[in-house]
This record gives structure tokens, sequence and C-alpha cells, in this order.
């Protein structure tokens, strides 16, 4: 029976090789694993072995049906590929001589500049992570010190799931797990989708995106804020910018403010990008509060940062001269190839 194995596997390897069509491969698996096929036959025999040999045989038996359906698959699927081929080579409708036409889309400016900006973070040592979309309502406000009587739930109006958690409002909704994660000391963006329920306007969607940034340390200053934050506009607009900073207020950061850049446009001349004030309204930021930092297990009188969230779409409109923010979603392709690199 060991030889009547050996030779099956052996004629099986002729027949495989010799098949042209997958009608060939469909007859040479009738013939093998068929009812009335070679396996069945040696199954049958396979009733008369001795006990002491029925372990070694049955096992060679195996091994030969699988070496067959392995083989039959990687033949059917080949044959498969090559009528493939030879349909299309007959195809009259494809041309072949035509030239290739290579541009065949191009990056969102959205993809570009957020390059951009990682590109700067990552060279002044930042990590970039993910955030989620779905968030609990600890992430989102609890744990940046938004408790539920916080009136500050009432600026961001949320998209509540059902089952209590929530679409998120901001990129901050990710930073105690990162600070948990990362920290004491650290240097991290994390960019995200944001969702609010918003009256949409030319400058508000209900899905936007956020690209925020945490640096925890000892002794981190408000001028180190100024710093990244400079470096940063350096790398995506190519040139130093101004930037200046007003009163701000939020719960998770003390003191709050609001981060303007000169703009990039005009250069602060005035321009109607900027509202011809020569200011652009950049991203809200501030040293992080302590209780942030003590709900993500940081001691607070040893470790110190700042964060900033950044409206990164209001970024891309000013980027690309776009006068509506619902245009950066608008799925408009010739309008947005505009501005891409084509791929
Ligand atoms: C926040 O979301 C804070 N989490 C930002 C922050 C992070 C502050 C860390 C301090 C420290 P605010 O609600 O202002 O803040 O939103 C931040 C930016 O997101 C805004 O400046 C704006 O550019 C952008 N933004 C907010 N709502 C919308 C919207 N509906 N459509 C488009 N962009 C929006």
């Amino acid at each position: 029976m060991k030889q009547k194995i050996e030779n099956l596997l052996k004629q099986f390897e002729t027949k495989k090789e010799a098949a042209k069509t997958i009608a060939d491969a469909e007859a040479i698996r009738l013939e093998f694993m068929g009812k009335k096929g070679y396996i069945n036959e040696l199954m049958a025999e396979f009733r008369n072995v001795a006990p002491e040999n029925k372990k070694e045989m049955g096992m060679l038996i195996n091994s030969l049906k699988t070496s067959i359906e392995t083989g039959l698959g990687e033949l059917i699927q080949a044959k498969k590929d090559e009528e493939l081929e030879n349909q299309l080579k007959n195809d009259k409708r494809i041309d072949y001589t035509l030239p290739v036409n290579q541009t065949i889309g191009a990056l969102h400016p959205r993809t570009i500049l957020q390059k951009q900006i990682i590109d700067a973070f990552v060279s002044m040592g930042f990590t970039i992570e993910d955030g989620n979309e779905i968030e609990t309502e600890y992430n989102n406000f609890d744990s940046v010190n938004v408790p539920e009587s916080h009136p500050a739930r009432d600026m961001q109006d949320t998209f509540w799931l059902d089952n209590g958690e929530v679409l998120k409002t901001q990129t901050s909704a990710a930073q105690n797990r990162i600070l948990k994660t990362h920290g004491p000391i650290c240097r991290v963006l994390f960019p995200g989708r944001c969702f609010r329920n918003e009256e949409l306007d030319a400058t508000h969607e209900n899905t936007f995106f956020q690209i925020e940034g945490v640096v925890v340390d000892k002794n981190v200053s408000v001028s180190n804020l100024i710093y990244f934050m400079k470096e940063m506009l350096k790398g995506v607009f190519k040139k130093d910018v101004n930037v200046r900073l007003r009163p701000g207020f939020f719960p998770f950061t003390e003191p709050s403010f609001e981060l303007d850049t000169t703009c990039p446009l005009c250069g602060g001349k005035g321009c109607s990008a900027c509202s011809h004030t020569g200011w652009i309204e950049l991203c809200p930021c501030g040293m992080i509060h302590p209780n942030v930092l003590k709900e993500a297990g940081i001691d607070s009188k040893e470790y110190n940062g700042f964060a900033f969230g950044l409206g990164f779409d209001r970024l891309v409109m000013i980027k690309t001269g776009l006068d509506d923010i619902r245009r950066l979603n608008g799925g408009n392709v010739k309008l947005l190839s505009q501005f891409g690199t084509k791929i």
C-alpha cells in the first residue's frame, strides 16, 4: 500500500504538470478525489490493513490527500489567472498601446497639511498618537476637569449615544489616557476627528478636525509653548511668523490662552483672510490644570506642562484660501485636487 501511495502522488504531479485548462484540473480532481477516485479506493483498502500498520498508513493517506488538495487549489488558481490574462489580451476593446494615465488622484489638503504639522512636531521630539472617535463621558469631560455640573459642557454641543458614551467633541478626550501612558515626561501630538451638534456655517462643521498636543516635564513654561507653536508654523508656512497670546478660558488649562498668529498670507499687513486685522486666531492653549495631571496620576507639584488644541480645518482654510469649511468635507474632487500633490 505504501508503494501505491507513493505512485499516486507521482502520478498526480505528472498530471498536474500536463494540465492545460481548468477543465483538465477538474478531470484530475474527479480522478483522484471523486466518489470513484483513487483516494476513496485507498480508503476502502485501508479497512483491510493490519491493525499494527493502520496508524502509519492512515497518516500516509492523509498526507497524500492534503498534497492533492493543495496541488489542485494551486493548479485551478493558476489556470484561472491564465484564462483571465488571455481574455484580456484578446479583448479588442482594450488598447494596450495607449499611454498610461498615472494621475489617479490627489491627496486631500487636510492630509497634506496634517503631514507637514506632524513632521514639524516629530522633528521636535513629539510622539504621534491616535484617539478614539467614540469616547466615554469620563474621558471626554470628567477626566479633563469638566464635571457634570460644569458650564463648559454646554459650550460643546455633544452627540450622546444611547449607551451614555459620546462622539468625541474634542481631542482633549484623549489627554487622560495619553498622560497615563506617556507621562510624566512626554511630548505627544494627537490629531483626530471631532463631532459637535452645531449650526453649520462657513466656519462651523459638525465633523471637523483638531490637532492636540501636550508637553509635560519639570519646569515647563509659557515661553516653551510659544516656541513650539512658532516652530510648527515655520514648518507649515516656510517662514517666520509671530504669535501673540490673549486670555482664554478652558477648564483643563490654567492659565488659558487664545494663540493668534500674524497672518501668513499678508505677513500682518491685513488682507481678506485675516479680516484686515493682520492676525489670525489659531488655537486655544494653556498650562495644564493641576487637576488634569492629578487625574492622570502625575504629581502636579513636581511636573507641569502645556496643552494646545489646534482647530485644524481652519488652518487648512487659511493655507488653501478656501472660504467655507464645508468644502473640505464636500468631496468635490475637481476643487480639492487643485491643492493636492497628484498621486
Ligand atoms: C477645545 O476643543 C479645547 N479642547 C482646545 C484646548 C485643548 C484648549 C488643550 C486648551 C488646551 P474649542 O472648543 O475652542 O476648544 O475648539 C478648539 C478649536 O476647534 C477652535 O478654535 C476651532 O478652530 C475648532 N472648532 C471648534 N468647533 C468647531 C466646529 N464646529 N467646526 C470647525 N472647527 C471647530
